[in-house]
């Protein structure tokens, strides 16, 4: 058997492929593998007498399909997941002796799953909520998983917390209503009552909870870890993932829209991508802080309602992580992954990170409900890559046959084996912290400033980014019935930015508060989305051809746009051909109606001599919705009339021109700008 330590081409990928099965062009089997003959009708007495229970292959097909359930995820239920691979840039060996961060270059295959956080399985993707995104990586040394969010702090600092989080985000208990929303009462009410939740809440109410793709957030493993070298030497750490593509989000109403438009909007995007082979990439950065600075900081480096601004701890890039293969199965993998913080390999450890200790419990637990026992790092795609031996036996489902006589250490008849190994040989050892205090229920000193990084937040933020946390709040808030409720969260939110909780407390009917405001001045313009990276690669265009176009040019044009990494789709009135005046006739693949202005990033209007009345109304649908949700917007030959009629000439990111190069050059700049604020909307 091949040595499954070997990382060459993807050793997962490998060791996935003995799972594989392909049933097309095959015969069809019980599960016993008995050939059947007959799968349309049930064995009964007489063509209209009663089904008989010896029909095997009935009740097996029945009994199956009875239990193909299993319980989704208490959270994150929603998700969907891909493989890559992780490949380090610079090592790490000064500060951790993980395997797979020594060498430049080494390869070490992924699977990252995606998630939405309090909506159920079959939940709209873009619910205003945290994304979870969590990877798993294979190493040789066992797997590493970092079961992270694309925040990076959290709304609690105690684990004991979590359940009573939950409880007030789901849907609430008397009505299940409502589904994949955190604007409810039972949700503010805890924020007001659990005031450690603030900074968490200025992120969740920020741009950062409606993203535009998976593939354009940024991860955060939120906790500090703890990073162990050869010498047995700590250093704390932080975990970052930087998507390549900037990161950018979509606006409220147009999260809204899609979530009624297609639900899957988040997967399809990233599914279609990989199929397509634009595979997203992240990179892999580290906050590095000494353990002789642990108390230098004016926050508690332990407290996972802080982060590290990277203007004083900056983020080195230490590797690349790259998605490029979706899953065969998604039950078999996506939906069978156990990840869970506890996960470590030798080199990376816990800190005392009230909130990470206590995850270290629940993720086990969790999977032993949800995949029926303690067998489950057996599924494919939990197993390491690397050999894995031990005492634990038998349970629910257990696939390996362990040979022989022994499962109990310590032993003579085998020589004392399997052995545990030294730190020399690579085994585990914990990092010897030393520890000394009393067995208390309490919280550090150090944990009770719930304020000033919230404050920091807010003011990090560009001002279109600070009017969307005001609109959101005032939608979340004036979703809650208790007015009581809005009140107390203005309060409260008086104690981050005072003109923020007056202005949305004007919105909700609620007394404005008189006093509060922070002394903070401090901004980080990491924070801010208006910094990221900008560009135009796999950004959509919905190109609106009508009947009697000018062909050679809109084909150049659309060529141009493809040429730079836009991903164009004729859309017309009707599907397949669209008339050219002249040049070549061009392919519609959507209708107006299958498609909708808020699934694309931009729209270039063509239109054609020859459009009717229906025609222009529905281009102007598209023309306003764009126009509403501030995206690039284009207009060449016909469709300049439909830009005038709208009155958008002279708005900014509204492109029009009659040389063909110099629209694509133009309309290229404004996709990759991603979205215009200025402009005036009603
Ligand atoms: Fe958690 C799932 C991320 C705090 C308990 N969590 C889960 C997933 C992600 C996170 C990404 C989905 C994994 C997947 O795709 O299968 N969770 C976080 C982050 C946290 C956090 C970044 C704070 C820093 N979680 C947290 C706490 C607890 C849990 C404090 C409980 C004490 N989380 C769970 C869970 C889940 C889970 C109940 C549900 C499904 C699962 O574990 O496998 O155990």
């Amino acid at each position: 058997m091949k040595d499954k330590r070997k990382v060459d081409g993807n050793s997962k990928d490998e060791q996935l492929e003995q799972f594989r099965t392909e049933d097309q062009g095959k015969e069809l089997t019980t599960n016993q593998g008995v050939k059947v003959s007959e799968d349309e009708f049930s064995l009964k007495a007489g063509e209209r007498g009663p089904t008989l229970m010896e029909d095997f292959h009935f009740r097996e097909k029945m009994t199956h399909f009875d239990h193909e359930r299993i319980p989704e995820r208490v959270v994150h239920a929603r998700g969907f997941a891909a493989h890559g691979e992780f490949e380090l840039y610079e090592s790490m060996k000064d500060y951790t002796a993980a395997k797979f961060l020594q060498k430049p270059g080494t390869k070490t295959p992924v699977f990252v799953r995606f998630s939405t956080v309090a909506g159920s399985k079959g939940s709209g993707e873009l619910a205003r909520d945290v994304r979870g995104f969590a990877t798993k990586f294979y190493t040789e040394e066992g797997n590493f998983d970092l079961v992270g969010n694309n925040i990076p702090v959290f709304f609690i600092q105690d684990a004991i917390k979590f359940p009573d989080l939950i409880h007030a985000v789901k849907p609430e208990p008397h009505n299940e209503i409502p589904q994949a929303a955190s604007a409810h009462d039972t949700f503010w009410d805890f924020v007001a009552n659990n005031q450690e939740t603030a900074h968490m809440i200025m992120w969740h109410m920020s741009d950062r909870a409606i993203p535009r793709s998976f593939r354009m957030m940024e991860g955060f493993g939120v906790h500090t870890f703890r990073f162990v070298n050869e010498k047995g030497k700590g250093h704390f750490v932080k975990f970052h993932w930087k998507p390549k593509l900037g990161v950018h989000s979509v606006v409220w109403d147009e999260a809204q829209k899609i979530n009624g438009k297609d639900p899957d909007f988040h997967r399809g995007d990233l599914y279609e991508s990989i199929e397509k082979g634009n595979y997203p990439e992240w990179e892999f950065g580290v906050q590095i802080i000494d353990e002789e600075d642990e108390h230098k900081f004016d926050f508690d480096i332990l407290d996972a309602t802080k982060i590290w601004p990277e203007e004083d701890v900056p983020v080195r890039i230490i590797g690349k992580m790259t998605l490029n293969r979706n899953v065969d199965n998604v039950f078999a993998e996506t939906e069978q992954a156990a990840f869970h913080p506890g996960h470590v390999v030798p080199g990376i450890d816990f800190t005392n990170d009230p909130l990470l200790q206590g995850r270290l419990f629940s993720y086990t637990d969790t999977q032993l409900l949800r995949l029926g026992g303690p067998n489950f790092h057996e599924i494919p795609i939990n197993r390491p890559v690397c050999p894995f031996h031990n005492n634990q036996r038998d349970g629910f489902m257990r696939q390996t046959i362990n040979k022989g006589q022994v499962s109990y250490h310590k032993n003579s008849l085998w020589n004392n084996t399997p052995s545990t190994v030294g730190p020399k040989d690579g085994g585990y050892q914990h990092y010897q912290e030393k520890v000394d205090g009393r067995k208390v229920q309490a919280r550090s000193e150090s944990f009770q400033d719930h304020f000033s990084q919230a404050a920091m937040f807010y003011n990090s933020m560009s001002a279109p980014e600070k009017k969307h946390i005001k609109e959101a709040m005032s939608f979340e808030l004036g979703k809650c019935k208790s007015k009581d409720i809005r009140q107390q969260v203005v309060d409260m939110f008086s104690h981050v930015n005072l003109e923020m909780a007056q202005e949305v407390a004007e919105n909700i009917g609620v007394t404005p508060p008189k006093s509060g405001g922070s002394e903070i001045s401090k901004a980080s313009p990491a924070l801010s989305q208006e910094n990221t990276t900008k560009v135009p690669d796999t950004r959509t265009t919905a190109v609106l051809l009508g009947e009697g176009f000018n062909g050679s040019e809109v084909k150049k044009i659309v060529e141009g746009l493809e040429d730079k990494g836009i991903e164009p789709v004729i859309i017309s009135d009707k599907q397949g051909k669209v008339k050219a005046a002249k040049g070549k006739d061009m392919e519609a693949e959507e209708r107006f109606d299958t498609a909708d202005p808020v699934l694309f990033d931009s729209v270039y209007v063509v239109a054609g001599v020859q459009v009717d009345k229906k025609f222009r109304q529905n281009a102007s649908y598209y023309l306003q919705e764009m126009y509403q949700h501030f995206k690039p917007i284009g207009a060449t030959h016909e469709g300049e009339q439909l830009i005038k009629e709208n009155e958008m000439a002279d708005q900014e990111g509204v492109i029009t021109e009659k040389d063909p190069d110099s629209f694509v050059t133009r309309f290229v700049d404004a996709v990759a700008a991603h979205r215009y604020w200025g402009r005036k909307v009603d």
